[in-house]
C-alpha cells in the first residue's frame, strides 16, 4: 500500500492521514513579531482600501496576487527564512514551494469553501499547507475553518479558476461539518491541500493577518496544470517552479490565467473532474477513511 510518511512525528502524522489537519503551536513569539512587523512595513499600509464599518468587502488579500514582483519576493522570501526549520522539524523531507500572506481586512467577507491547485500528478502524496495567523483570531476576526476528514476522497485535478464540485451546496456543508480554527499568534493549521476550508467573514475592527506556505515532498517535480475552455476535455500539464510562482504566475483580479510560455509542457491529462450531489458528497464523506485506503491501494 503506498503511503509516505508526511510528519515525523507519528502521532502528527496519524491525525494530517486520518484527519487532514492538526492544529498546533508552530512560530515563538519572537518569530510572530518579526513577520508582524515585516509585514507593516512592505505589505500593509495602503494595501488595501478602508473599508465603512458594516461595508461588506472582498474576501482577502493576498500577497500571492499582489501586482508588484518586489513584494511577492520579499515576502516568499521572509516567511520562508521563517518557515524553513519548522518544515524541516515538523515534515518527513518536505521542502517549501511558495510562501505568501493573507490579510482579512475588517469588513472583509466570507472566503469561501476550497481546495487547491493540483501542484503534483500523484493524488496520493500529501501537500502540505501552512496557515499561520499573526494575532489570536476567532470565528468573529474571520479565522480559518476546516471540513475535517474530506482530503484526498474527491480525486480532482484542479487548475485556476476551478469552481468546485461542491459550490452549489458549500453552505449547506460550511454551516454542518466546519471545524472552527480559533488560535494563538503564531498557532498554525497544517493541512493537506485536498482538504477543504475556507474563513469567516472579519467583523473586528482590526485585519486578520496570516502567512501561508505550500511544501512538497522533496524527491517530487512540481507540476502546474492549464486549462484551455477549447479543450474542456483535457489540461496541459508543465512542469513549474518556486521561481514561475513568485515572479512570473500574477493574475490579477477578474482576468484569467494565460498559457504558459517558459515551462517544459510536459503532455495532457485527462479532466475526468465531475460534480457531486449533495448527497454523494456525504456518502463519500461518511466513507472516508475506505476510499482512502482504496486510493493507497493503488499501483
Ligand atoms: O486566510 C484566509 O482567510 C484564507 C486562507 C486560505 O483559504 C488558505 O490558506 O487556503
Amino acid at each position: 500500500m503506498y503511503l509516505r510518511p508526511v510528519c515525523r512525528n507519528t502521532d502528527r502524522n496519524s491525525r494530517i492521514v486520518e484527519e487532514g489537519y492538526f492544529h498546533e503551536q508552530l512560530l515563538t513569539q519572537d518569530e510572530v513579531n518579526h513577520l508582524y512587523s515585516l509585514i507593516q512595513r512592505v505589505w500593509m499600509h495602503d494595501m488595501y482600501p478602508e473599508l465603512k464599518p458594516g461595508e461588506s468587502g472582498h474576501q482577502i488579500e493576498s500577497s500571492y496576487t499582489d501586482p508588484d514582483t518586489k513584494v511577492r519576493e520579499l515576502i516568499h522570501t521572509e516567511v520562508r527564512a521563517i518557515m524553513a526549520r519548522h518544515v524541516e522539524r515538523l515534515l518527513e523531507n518536505y521542502t517549501i514551494l511558495t510562501c505568501g500572506v493573507f490579510i482579512k481586512v475588517p469588513g472583509g467577507s466570507t472566503f469561501g469553501l476550497h481546495h487547491h491547485w493540483t501542484v503534483l500528478d500523484d493524488y496520493r502524496k500529501y501537500v502540505i499547507n501552512i496557515w499561520c495567523p499573526l494575532q489570536p483570531t476567532t470565528v468573529e476576526s474571520g479565522t480559518l475553518h476546516v471540513l475535517p476528514n474530506t482530503h484526498k476522497i474527491f480525486p480532482e485535478k484542479v487548475s485556476f479558476a476551478y469552481e468546485a464540485g461542491y459550490a452549489p451546496y458549500e453552505e449547506a456543508l460550511r454551516s454542518k461539518y466546519s471545524r472552527p480554527l480559533i488560535s494563538q499568534p503564531g498557532q498554525a493549521a497544517i493541512f493537506d491541500l485536498s482538504l477543504h476550508h475556507w474563513s469567516s467573514p472579519n467583523t473586528t475592527a482590526e485585519p486578520r493577518i496570516a502567512v501561508h506556505c505550500n511544501c512538497i515532498p522533496a524527491e517530487e517535480k512540481p507540476i502546474l496544470l492549464y486549462f484551455d475552455t477549447e479543450h474542456p476535455e483535457r489540461f496541459e500539464m508543465y512542469r513549474t517552479t518556486t521561481e514561475f510562482y513568485v515572479r512570473d504566475l500574477h493574475v490579477p483580479a477578474g482576468t484569467t490565467m494565460v498559457r504558459p510560455t517558459d515551462l517544459e509542457f510536459l503532455g495532457y491529462t485527462p479532466n475526468e473532474n465531475r460534480t457531486y450531489t449533495q448527497v454523494e458528497y456525504e456518502e463519500v464523506l461518511s466513507n472516508a477513511s475506505e476510499v482512502r485506503r482504496k486510493l493507497y491501494s493503488t499501483p
